[in-house]
C-alpha cells in the first residue's frame, strides 16, 4: 500500500508528532526550515531531525522541500556555488538515508491563491483562486507594465467590476493571500514580517527579465545534470512539484504545467533519479490536464504523491474540492500508483478548515481536522483498492 505521510513543519508546528502517530501517520514529510535557503544542510542537523521523528515511531520519508535558490533558476552569477551547496546537502541526506527530495522550479512565487478561507456551503472553508481578483492584483497592485495584454477580455471585465468596489483592506487581503501567507512557511521568498512585500516581489521579478520558458527549461536542465551524479551515488530520487496553478503567471514562465512539460524535463535528463512529485491537486487546477492519464503515463517516474483535487469553473476560477470529488479521481489514482509503485509515499494536501481549525494559526492549506478527515478518506480508498487487487 501507499505510505501514509503528513507534512509537518518541525518542532514549532502546533500539530505535534505524537498527534500524528495517533492518527496513523507512518512517515513524515518535512524540511530543515531553520536553515536559510541556499545554505548547506549538515549531516548533524539532518540526523537531529531524523532521530526526533524516529523517537516518535515514524520515519523521515520525504524532504519537502530542499529549496532551489532563485539564482539557480534565473542562472545568476553565483549559481554554481549554490549548486555545490545543494549537492552537499543531498550527499548528507543520502548518508542519513533520506532519499526522496521534493522541490520546485517556479520563479519567485510558489503556490498562489486569492482566498484562503472561502466559505463552503457546509460551513467549512477552503482555498480559492479567483481569476478576476488575481488579474486585479497583477494590473492594479503589482502594476506590471502591459499586464492587461496577458488577460482575456472576460477576465478583464470581471477585473473592472472588482476595481469598482475595491477597498484598501481588500487590496491588503489580496497581497497577503497571494504573496505573503502562502510563501514564507514553505521556505519561499516573502516572510510574514516583510514590511514591503509588493516592492520586494517586484525586485525579485526583475531578476527574471529576459528569462522565457526555454531559458528556464535550460536552467532546470543545467541544475539537474549537475546534481545527478550525487543522486546516483546516494540513490536519491529528486521529484519536482508541478507548478500551482499550472500556467504562466504574472508574466513569468512556468515549466511544469502539463503533459508536454513533464515529458520535456524527464527526457531532458533521462535518469530515473530525475522524477516527479505527482500533485493531483496542482495538475487538476488546469482544465488542460487529464489527471488520470498523466498518472498512468508518469507513474514509473513518480517518487512522491500529493493527493487532492480541484474543481475548475467556467470562468477559469478554481477551488479545492473534497478529496472524494473534483477533477482528480483519487480512487483511480490510488489504483494506478498502488499497481505501479506500491509503498510510494503519499500525503494529502490543502484540505478544508473545519471544526475550530480556523482559530489555531496553522499554515495556510495545512489544517488539522480537514487534513485528518482527508487522510481518513484516502486511507479508506487505499484499503478498498488493496482488497480488490488481492482478489483479482
Ligand atoms: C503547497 C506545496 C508547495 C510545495 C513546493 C515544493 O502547498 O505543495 O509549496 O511544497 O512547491 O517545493
Amino acid at each position: 500500500m501507499l505510505e501514509k505521510t503528513w507534512r509537518w513543519f518541525g518542532p514549532n508546528d502546533k500539530i505535534t508528532l505524537p498527534m500524528l502517530r495517533q492518527i496513523g501517520v507512518e512517515g513524515i514529510v518535512t524540511a530543515l526550515h531553520h536553515i536559510p535557503n541556499g545554505e548547506v544542510w549538515t549531516l548533524e542537523e539532518i540526523n537531529k531531525m531524523k532521530d526526533l521523528i524516529e523517537s516518535h515511531g515514524m520515519r523521515w520519508s520525504v524532504v519537502e522541500s530542499l529549496p532551489v535558490s532563485e539564482a539557480i533558476k534565473y542562472a545568476g552569477p553565483d549559481r554554481d556555488r549554490l549548486i555545490e551547496n545543494y549537492k552537499e546537502s543531498l550527499a548528507n541526506l543520502g548518508k542519513a538515508g533520506v532519499r526522496t527530495i521534493c522541490y520546485n522550479f517556479m520563479p519567485v512565487l510558489d503556490w498562489a491563491r486569492t482566498d484562503l478561507d472561502y466559505p463552503n456551503p457546509d460551513g467549512s472553508t477552503n482555498l480559492y483562486f479567483n481569476r478576476g481578483e488575481f488579474c486585479y492584483f497583477d494590473v492594479h497592485i503589482l502594476k506590471r507594465p502591459d499586464a492587461e495584454k496577458d488577460w482575456d477580455e472576460p477576465t478583464l471585465e470581471r477585473m473592472r467590476e472588482i476595481a469598482a468596489t475595491m477597498t484598501p483592506e481588500g487590496e491588503k487581503r489580496l497581497v497577503d493571500n497571494i504573496i505573503v501567507k502562502t510563501q514564507g512557511f514553505v521556505n519561499g521568498n516573502i516572510a510574514e514580517d516583510e514590511l514591503k512585500p509588493v516592492e520586494k516581489f517586484r525586485e525579485l521579478m526583475k531578476l527574471y527579465e529576459g528569462i522565457d520558458r526555454d531559458a528556464l527549461r535550460e536552467n532546470m536542465r543545467y541544475f539537474l545534470e549537475a546534481i545527478m551524479p550525487v543522486c546516483r551515488e546516494w540513490d536519491i530520487n529528486m521529484c519536482v512539484h508541478p507548478d500551482d496553478p499550472p500556467m504562466p503567471i504574472l508574466g513569468m514562465p512556468r515549466i511544469v504545467t502539463c503533459d508536454e512539460d513533464i515529458e520535456w524535463f524527464l527526457n531532458a535528463v533521462p535518469d530515473p533519479h530525475n522524477g516527479l512529485t505527482f500533485c493531483s491537486g496542482s495538475l487538476s487546477a488546469g482544465a488542460h490536464n487529464d489527471v488520470q492519464a498523466l498518472a498512468r503515463k508518469y507513474a514509473p517516474r513518480t517518487w512522491f504523491v500529493h493527493l487532492r483535487s480541484c474543481d475548475v469553473l467556467p470562468n477559469g476560477d478554481f477551488r479545492e474540492a473534497s478529496h472524494l470529488a473534483g477533477r482528480a479521481d483519487i480512487v483511480e489514482l490510488v489504483k494506478i500508483f498502488e499497481s505501479v509503485k506500491p509503498g510510494l509515499p503519499m500525503r494529502v494536501d490543502h484540505a478544508a478548515l473545519m471544526l475550530g481549525d480556523a482559530d489555531k494559526g496553522y499554515n495556510a492549506g495545512y489544517s488539522f481536522h480537514g487534513r485528518m478527515l482527508a487522510l481518513g478518506q484516502v486511507e479508506g480508498i487505499m484499503h478498498a483498492v488493496d482488497h480488490e487487487m488481492k482478489k483479482s
